[in-house]
């Protein structure tokens, strides 16, 4: 029995694989259930118990031996073999094609509706989106006990009820107007924040993107045109709008404006629910009071706003049904739009 140990031994030492298989060969001929190293356990029961002490130390050495070479081995050979895959065979070969990420949908109809206003004139305008009650609220002609003030819609920050997360983007033409004397023509984007349930059609983060035009004699006659012309460059030059009368703290007269449906091109289909128009934003005259409250004297000066949600605008340009896909960023959904803009 010593013998077949010592022959193992130098077996185990002399052993020089190619590949990773003649090291998992060995491994179980060796080791395995039925391998050298069990057999030889499986002797040792029967061995005279003098002998016993002297042959279970060599029995382990030998097992311990087998094992830590096939672990050296194992790392050695398979090291060996990766970098034999890796190496260049065809130097003419085209390089492998590096993916390049896409826009965000969100991204691309913001930058596409900031494009538009801007050859209009309008600049872009920024501002944060922690915000205090004036900004969001009282300059903006919301009576004290408006209900959008209320917790169910506005989240609050560290209950203290003068620090908010914005509900529109209005807050930021409000900064604009305290900066800048007319004429101010703003576009302004951003993301906005309400406490709502989480939904196909409800985010409580959203984006919106609002407008402001302020100067002397701005009618609801240029509103008009200029919508209408937005509204051509984004949807197609066929596309018609209408006005309905609406309702804004901010704004008097209001409206709500529809495009004609670019699907089915105003006969009634699936998207449009058989109505052949899209409701697409809001607008109005802003309201005399906002103007003074912003310090500009509305016997002086008029203007037009204007706000719609960027998701809503690209649910209708993209056909995507369900809200949430523009918040989980799965790379399947993402990859599917355009890297240009
Ligand atoms: C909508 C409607 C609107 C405005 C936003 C505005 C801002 C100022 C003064 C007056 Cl500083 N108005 N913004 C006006 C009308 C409508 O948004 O449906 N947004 C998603």
């Amino acid at each position: 029995m010593t013998d077949r140990i010592n022959d193992l031994l130098t077996r185990i030492e002399s052993f020089a694989p190619a590949t990773a298989a003649q090291v998992e060969e060995f491994r179980i001929a060796l080791l395995g259930k039925k391998g050298e190293i069990a057999a030889l356990m499986d002797e040792f029961k029967g061995v005279a118990p003098e002998l016993k002490r002297e042959l279970g130390q060599k029995l382990n050495r030998l097992k311990s031996a087998a094992v830590s070479r096939i672990e050296e081995l194992k790392s050695t050979v398979g090291a060996r073999e990766d970098a034999g895959s890796a190496r260049i065979d065809d130097m003419t070969r085209p390089g492998s094609d590096g993916h390049i990420g896409s826009r965000h949908p969100i991204s691309l109809v913001k930058n596409r509706i900031v494009e538009i206003f801007s050859r209009l004139g309008y600049t872009v305008a920024d501002g944060p989106e922690i915000e205090d009650d004036w900004h969001v609220f009282s300059a903006l002609n919301f009576p004290p006990e408006h209900p959008a003030r209320d917790m169910q819609d506005t989240f609050f920050i560290e209950k203290n009820p003068d620090v908010v997360l914005r509900t529109h983007t209005s807050s930021i033409q409000v900064r604009t107007m305290e900066r800048q004397k007319p004429p101010i023509r703003v576009i302004c984007p951003g993301r906005v924040f309400r406490n709502e349930a989480i939904s196909y059609r409800a985010h409580c983060i959203f984006h919106q993107i609002e407008g402001l035009y302020i100067d002397r004699n701005v009618s609801f006659a240029d509103m008009k045109q200029s919508i209408l012309y937005f509204a051509k460059e984004l949807f197609g030059e066929k596309t018609e709008i209408r006005m309905r009368p609406s309702y804004f703290p901010f704004t008097e007269p209001s409206a709500e404006v529809d495009v004609s449906c670019s699907i089915c091109g105003g006969k009634g289909c699936g998207v449009c629910k058989g109505t052949g128009w899209l409701e697409i934003m809001g607008c109005g005259m802003v309201d005399p009071n906002v103007l003074e409250a912003n310090g500009i004297d509305p016997n002086e000066y008029s203007g037009f706003a204007f706000g719609m949600g960027i998701e809503r605008i690209a649910m209708l340009k993209y056909g995507v049904g369900d809200l949430r896909l523009y918040f989980e960023n799965d790379v399947r959904f993402l990859n599917q739009f355009d890297s240009a803009l």
